[in-house]
């Protein structure tokens, strides 16, 4: 990673520099056509077996969005103490706070689902503000859309409704045997219509980030989720069970 990029993520952005829009009113971007690739992941049976049998590893690197971070239910200060001090998995969405966004962060998966029952409560639906644009990929494009950089540029994939993909290293970039994978290379994320999660490490282990509809990442970096996502889960339209 270069020194430069390294020391804008260690630091807190002010959240308008983030163009975070507020909430039911997302600037629904037109799409007609957007040329990626459709993956399939495993089957349901599959996924059942590795959700059963996820490990809960310790973090490999450390976690560090630019945007205010809480960490079960309390606001952090030192996000290195915080890493220091939860070497373990975070689970985590964008919740409301004021007239921005704020990251909730939980060492417990369960509390995540807590907190994203509370949301639906508060808002008489599921729904998050979108950190970016939405953009509607039209009726044609259905699928939840993830883009190699950010503000949804560079090579694009999909991932249809209800699809699961254990490993995005089992996905060339550009389609070339010869070429990168999907690890680690997705910086933005287009998904009006979808709920999904991302997950730090293959097999839907390490930090997860889960995001409701309709709410579209134009810029992972923001929230310290860019160049680390190694697996995915569209849930379709319908919230997952906790
Ligand atoms: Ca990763």
């Amino acid at each position: 990673m270069l020194p430069a990029k390294n020391a804008l993520r260690h630091g807190y952005l002010r959240q308008s520099a983030l163009k975070i829009r507020p909430p039911n009113q997302p600037l629904i971007r037109q799409v007609a056509k957007m040329s990626y690739v459709v993956q399939r992941g495993i089957s349901e049976e599959q996924f059942h077996e590795l959700w059963r049998n996820r490990k809960v590893s310790q973090r490999k690197r450390p976690f560090i969005p630019a945007i205010p971070i809480s960490l079960d239910g309390e606001t952090v200060d030192d996000v290195e103490r915080m890493n220091a001090e939860n070497p373990g998995p975070l689970y985590m969405t964008l919740v409301p706070d004021g007239p921005g966004l704020i990251l909730a962060a939980y060492t417990v998966r369960a509390s995540l689902g807590a907190e994203v029952a509370k949301l639906g409560e508060r808002e008489g639906v599921l729904e998050q503000r979108s950190l970016g644009d939405c953009v509607d990929l039209g009726s044609a494009n259905p699928d939840l859309v993830f883009f190699e950089h950010e503000n949804l540029r560079g090579v694009a994939a999909g991932a249809p409704p209800f699809e699961k993909l254990s490993n995005l290293g089992d996905f060339s970039l550009t389609g070339s045997p010869f070429s990168d994978s999907w690890n680690d290379q997705m910086s933005s994320i287009a998904a009006c219509r979808w709920s999904y999660s991302i997950f730090e490490h293959v097999n839907f282990q390490g930090n997860e980030m889960y995001i409701n509809f309709p709410c579209s990442l134009n810029d992972l970096g923001s929230i310290g989720w860019s160049d680390r996502v190694s697996s995915i889960i569209n849930w379709g339209s319908a919230p997952p069970g906790f």
